[in-house]
Order: structure tokens, then C-alpha cells, then sequence
């Protein structure tokens, strides 16, 4: 498979000024060659000005690059055309390179190659991925983290205290005459629990690294008329959702997507929830009410500060409560004359922000508040599990340790077994005993050209 030559645009879809076509595999020189108009001795790493053959005419003059292996991105011969981005020369290109003995290259497959040839590992190759798609400051950083290797690099310490005990124990095991001192449990503890302590830090950081990759989905519910729409506008700084004095305005969810202090927030508007819908658009707009609630990180709690909680609230405090989700409590209408503060027992913990969506008045505290969690965690050493499969292979090696910590005095076999399995588990996260089908599923998610 590394055998082929694969080619492929590189710089997306979109039409623009310039579009880079990416060659790789060892036909890359003798392709080069035959679709310049001038064969030459070409220097690794200098770009060359050179006219692009269609037959006897010109398809286009382009900025040419080579890249010897192993020193390119996939560790093979590498060929960049930097050509004009109009979706004609990048068609025929590729069909002129695949004439000349390269094939379309799927999904992923440049990334996959710099893996097969260890220029990368799984890690590293993923945060490719998510650097591409990172919107915004937080998750570009996050991204930026993997592919530097930092998460890489922790997970190979991690790896090596692991190998060196295990060898230490399987020594022993193969000593039947056992000429060789027995290794002390504590210390077999103490080297179980400095992995597991990274393993355990680690994927605790998961809950957050999702928020900062995928943004914080935060719901802005509460009765009619409490201001939820006004709050969105608020929030995102123009008139997005409409705001009318009539109570059941908004039926449908409004959703848009901000960034506060460099993190994505998803917001959520509302149509109010009370006891009865006036129609079905109502009634269904409530539906979408409870569905987002379901599927938020947050819950902002509209409430209008100029009054005191009302039945219909106490009600929704009861849904709310039941979504077991991170509240925030808004009093809403600050400017007016303020209703005193009487909160049920069960919702005394909740600080209320004091906000008045019209004078502006609490709006920063309240989006500084929300984004609290991500732009903390950021401020640690950086590494920060953001993927799932990340996350399950960590919880699968930190099980094998904790059992491998109830085996430590009795008997080296079921010892050497979990910590066996945990050492894969690390392995299989590097891609190091990844099954190639499993390889070709994560790298199929790859964008094209990548
Ligand atoms: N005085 C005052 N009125 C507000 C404030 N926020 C919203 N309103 C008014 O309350 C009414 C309902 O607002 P809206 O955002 O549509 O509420 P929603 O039904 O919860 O979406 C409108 O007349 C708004 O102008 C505020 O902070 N102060
Ligand atoms: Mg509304």
C-alpha cells in the first residue's frame, strides 16, 4: 500500500488565490519530471518556478517543491504544487498526475503514511486533525498540545515506568530457581501508583478538554418574559433572537455560536417555559426547551429580578434540578426596582448574577463565569484529553492497575497479567498495537489531502 503514489488537493474545497496539490510515493520524482516542462536535478527543499504541461499546453505556472525521503511529512518523496486555486487546474492536475502513474489518495492516508513510517504517532497525527478544526484560541492551543507531542511524550514516561517493572516481574517469573531477590511489594506499589496517579490526572482533565474541543453548550431557559432572548442578545452583542414584551415570543431554539475569552460557547435560546401553551408551535417550542436543557453543559436560569419566583418557577426549578447539569442562577431586570431575594431551601447554594440585559450591567461577570472551568484548566500544564477514544483507553489502563495493586502480594502472574494489559492500553493510545483496521477507521475521519 505504501507502494503507491497518492496525490490529492491539499488546501480543501474552496476556490482561492493559490491551491496546493500534494504528491507521495516513490513514483513523486519521475511524475514531477514528466509534467514540468523542463526535467531537472531538482535540490530537497527549494521551490522551483516552473510551467505545468496539459500535452503540448500550459495548464498553469506554478511554485514546485520536493522533498526527499525521508526528510518530508510522510518519510517518502513528497512533491507540493503551489498552483492557481481555480477548481479546473486542480482537476485536471490530478488527472494528469494519476496518468502518469498516481492514484487519488483517500481520506487521511498522508497522515497515515507519516505514521506507518514513525514520523508521527496516533497522538500526534490526531492533533493534526484537530488543529485544522480548532475555531478558536482554546482549542487551537489544546490541539497544538498533541501535535508537539506533550500528551506523546507523558504517555511514553508513563509507558516506560510501566515496561521496566513488568520486565522485573517476568524476570522472576522465568527464575524457577529462584536465584534472584524477590522484588519488595512496596516498592511495586510505588511504581503502580506513580502511573496511575498521571493516569488518573489525565483523564480527569477529559470533562474539560471536550468543552474547550467541542465548545460549552450552555441552555438559556426560564419562564416567558424573564428576558432569555434579551440575555442571548446580550451575550453575543447584537439583535439576534427577537424581544417583545408579549409572553410565548420565542417558539422555535435560537442558537449561536460566541467566543469568550478565546473558548466556544454555544448558546441556546429558548422558547419560556409555563404551565400552558397557548398553541402547538408553543408546545413544541417548550418540547425543544427541555431537549436543549438535555443537551447542555450549562443551564443559565432566567429569572426576572423585579418580581419574586412565581409557581410556574418553582415548577421549572424541579426540571432543572433533575438535569443534574452545572446552574446558573440570572436575575435578570436589575434596573428596575428589585423584588426581594426568596429562594426555596434547596437552591440557596445558587449565587444569583445580577444582570439587567439593558443597561448591561453583570453581562461580563456572567460570560466570564461560564467559560470559569475551561480558561482555569488551561492555565495548568496544558495537556488535556479531549478525545474519546483517549479517554476510554486511559479508564481501561487505569482499571488494570488498580487491580494490579490488589495483586501486588499475591503472586506475580495476575500482577504481571493487569499490568500487561494497562501497558497495551498505553500502546494502543500511541498506536503502537493499533489492529490496521481500527488505524484505517480513525484515519478515514481525516480530512482530504491530509
Ligand atoms: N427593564 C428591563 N427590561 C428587560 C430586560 N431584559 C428584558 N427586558 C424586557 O422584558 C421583555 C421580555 O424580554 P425577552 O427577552 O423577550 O424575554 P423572553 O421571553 O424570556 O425571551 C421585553 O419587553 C424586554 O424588553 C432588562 O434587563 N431590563
Ligand atoms: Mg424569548
Amino acid at each position: 500500500m505504501l507502494s503507491d503514489t497518492i496525490c490529492a488537493v491539499a488546501t480543501g474545497p474552496a476556490r482561492g488565490a493559490v491551491a496546493v496539490v500534494r504528491v507521495s510515493g516513490p513514483k513523486s520524482l519521475e511524475i514531477l519530471n514528466r509534467v514540468v516542462s523542463r526535467a531537472r536535478a531538482w535540490e530537497p527543499r527549494h521551490q522551483y518556478f516552473c510551467t505545468l504541461l496539459d500535452g503540448a499546453e500550459i495548464l498553469d505556472k506554478a511554485l514546485v517543491t520536493y522533498f526527499a525521503a525521508p526528510a518530508s511529512f510522510t518519510g517518502q518523496d513528497v512533491v507540493e504544487f503551489a498552483v492557481h486555486g481555480s477548481d479546473y487546474i486542480k482537476g485536471r492536475l490530478l488527472e494528469i498526475l494519476c496518468a502518469y502513474g498516481a492514484r487519488p489518495a483517500k481520506r487521511g492516508e498522508f497522515s497515515q503514511r507519516a505514521f506507518l513510517n514513525g514520523k508521527l504517532d496516533l497522538i500526534e497525527a490526531q492533533g493534526i486533525c484537530d488543529v485544522i478544526a480548532a475555531g478558536n484560541k482554546a482549542a487551537h492551543r489544546l490541539a497544538m498540545g498533541s501535535l508537539e507531542g506533550k500528551l506523546s511524550k507523558r504517555l511514553q514516561e508513563m509507558k516506560q515506568t510501566l515496561a521496566e517493572l513488568l520486565a522485573q516481574i517476568e524476570v522472576r517469573l522465568d527464575d524457577v530457581d529462584e536465584e534472584m531477590a524477590p522484588l519488595e511489594g512496596p516498592f511495586i506499589t510505588q511504581q503502580i501508583q506513580i502511573v496511575l496517579t498521571h493516569i488518573q490526572a489525565l483523564a480527569a482533565t477529559f470533562s474539560v478538554g471536550r468543552l474547550i474541543k467541542d465548545g460549552l453548550k450552555v441552555a438559556l431557559v426560564g419562564v416567558p418574559n424573564s428576558g432569555k432572548s434579551s440575555l442571548l442578545n446580550a451575550l453575543v452583542g447584537f439583535d439576534r433572537a427577537i424581544v417583545t414584551e408579549a409572553a410565548g415570543t420565542t417558539r422555535d431554539t435560537v442558537e449561536e455560536i460566541l467566543d469568550i475569552n478565546g473558548q466556544k460557547v454555544i448558546l441556546t435560546d429558548t422558547a419560556g417555559i409555563r404551565d400552558h401553551a397557548v398553541d402547538v408551535a408553543e408546545q413544541e417550542g417548550m418540547r425543544r426547551s427541555v431537549r436543549a436543557m438535555e443537551n447542555a453543559d450549562v443551564i443559565v436560569w432566567v429569572t426576572d429580578g423585579s418580581l419574586s419566583l412565581s409557581a410556574a418557577e418553582e415548577t421549572l426549578w424541579q426540571q432543572i434540578k433533575q438535569q443534574n447539569k452545572r446552574i446558573l442562577l440570572v436575575r435578570n431586570k436589575m434596573d428596575r426596582t428589585v423584588a426581594p431575594l426568596d429562594l426555596p431551601a434547596d437552591l440557596k447554594g445558587l449565587t444569583p448574577f445580577a444582570i439587567s440585559c439593558k443597561t448591561g450591567q453583570g453581562v461580563a461577570e456572567l460570560k466570564n463565569a461560564l467559560v470559569e472551568q475551561m480558561t482555569h484548566a488551561e492555565s495548568e500544564d496544558g495537556i488535556l484529553i479531549s478525545n474519546l477514544r483517549h479517554y476510554e483507553a486511559l479508564l481501561r489502563a487505569q482499571t488494570d492497575l488498580e487491580e494490579a495493586l490488589l495483586k501486588v502480594n499475591s503472586g506475580g502472574e495476575f500482577l504481571a497479567e493487569h499490568l500487561r494489559k494497562a501497558l497495551f492500553y498505553l500502546q494502543d493510545l500511541l498506536g503502537e498495537v493499533t489492529p490496521d483496521d481500527v488505524l484505517g477507521i480513525i484515519f478515514s475521519k481525516f480530512c482530504m489531502g491530509k
